[in-house]
């Protein structure tokens, strides 16, 4: 299965319309001036930056945007009506190339903001407009012009505060679908996700933060065991990584250090930064296990000296999600006054 983050479409702006050549011609009077009214202009392409749509995923089956015509003008000084803009709805993180000059056209990171990627045509001009005091009765006018058209390539980074990492199964998606918004798909097999997907976790009315859901990673995934790495490139902006750890998977607590170090190992193979990116262990499915496991895990987990903040979870009832959702966003609050501190 093809991981799709990248698309080729084609985009054209409308034609504009063409002027009119036309004269008065009413009874009595003998050279009725030339009333042929303009065009209207073709209408633009934009892409619009949406946050509620997650993949590039929808260009595999629509690939040709066309904006609409500008309307011919007409009699009587009557000018045609500009066409109204085309919008092509993309992900947040969405950058365009122009695929023939690989040139970048521009990038949309916020959600709401808006790229010109093709330029509808221009209006054509009655023959109104060309009326002198030499020519009173001109013949000329013009046709209005094609749209610009060109190929684009999309390709998508995501833009997620905090990413999700862990082996298939571990109940990734099932986190993100009780954290936030997301509604992926969960099944009791592995590699359930096979895209990554964003949610947005709602803190308070105007707090939130995103986070990604990828494929679960194992063994040898940086040599394309699996789904392969791929998808990790869309963990790169994140802040923090939280590593899922299935507590059900292993009766015995140090066997569950095996799943943090194989994912590890992929992780440094693919880059060292962002093995090196803060990260948090979370136990998940607490409900499967006996308190007693839960503890050893937890001291086998500081142990091993990884120094990191673990937090114990369970989906399925909804145990701990609370307090880790809070912790993250106090966390990424910091963290961001950090950032800005530093680069102004
Ligand atoms: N009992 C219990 N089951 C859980 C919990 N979290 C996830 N599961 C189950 O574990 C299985 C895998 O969950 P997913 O959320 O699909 O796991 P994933 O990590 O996204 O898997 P991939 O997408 O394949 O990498 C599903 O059957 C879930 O219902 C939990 O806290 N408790
Ligand atoms: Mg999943």
């Amino acid at each position: 299965m093809k991981f799709v983050d990248e698309a080729s479409i084609f985009v054209e702006g409308g034609k504009g319309g063409d002027g009119c050549l036309s004269f008065r011609r009413e009874k009595y009077i003998a050279f009725g001036g030339p009333n042929g009214g303009d065009g209207g202009n073709g209408g633009n392409v934009y892409l619009v930056a949406d946050y509620r749509v997650n993949t590039l995923i929808d260009f595999r089956h629509k690939r040709g945007f066309k904006a609409k015509n500008g309307s011919p003008g007409s009699g009587y000084n009557r000018t045609g009506a500009s066409a109204s803009s085309l919008n092509i709805v993309v992900p947040c993180g969405t950058l365009a190339f122009d695929n023939l000059t690989d040139e970048l056209i521009g990038e949309l990171m916020i959600d709401g903001q808006r790229l010109l990627v093709a330029q509808g045509g221009r209006r054509g001009l009655g023959n109104t407009k060309f009326k002198s005091s030499t020519n009173r009765a001109p013949r000329k006018f013009t046709k209005g012009t094609a749209g610009d058209s060109r190929e684009l390539r999309l390709e998508l980074k995501l833009l997620a505060d905090v990413g999700l990492l862990g082996l298939p199964n571990v109940g990734k998606s099932s986190l993100i679908s009780v954290i936030s918004d997301a509604t992926p798909k969960i099944a009791d097999y592995p590699f359930t996700t096979l895209y990554p997907s964003l949610g947005v976790v709602k803190i308070d009315v105007d707090a939130s933060f995103v986070v990604a859901d990828i494929p679960g990673l194992i063994e040898g995934a940086s040599k394309g065991i699996g789904l392969g790495t791929q998808f990790l490139k869309h963990l790169e902006r994140t802040s923090l990584l939280l590593h899922l750890i299935d507590l059900a998977a292993d009766q015995n607590a140090e066997d569950l250090s095996l799943q943090y170090f194989k994912v590890n190992q992929e992780l440094s193979n693919f880059s060292n930064e962002l093995e090196k990116k803060p990260r948090w262990i979370v136990l998940n499915k607490k409900d499967l296990v006996s308190d007693q496991h839960v503890e050893n895990a937890k001291k086998h987990f500081k142990n091993i000296g990884l120094n990191m903040p673990i937090f114990v979870v369970s989906s399925v009832n909804k145990s701990g999600l609370r307090e880790l959702k809070y912790q993250v966003w106090e966390w990424l609050m910091e963290y961001r006054q950090h950032r800005e501190a530093h680069e102004s």
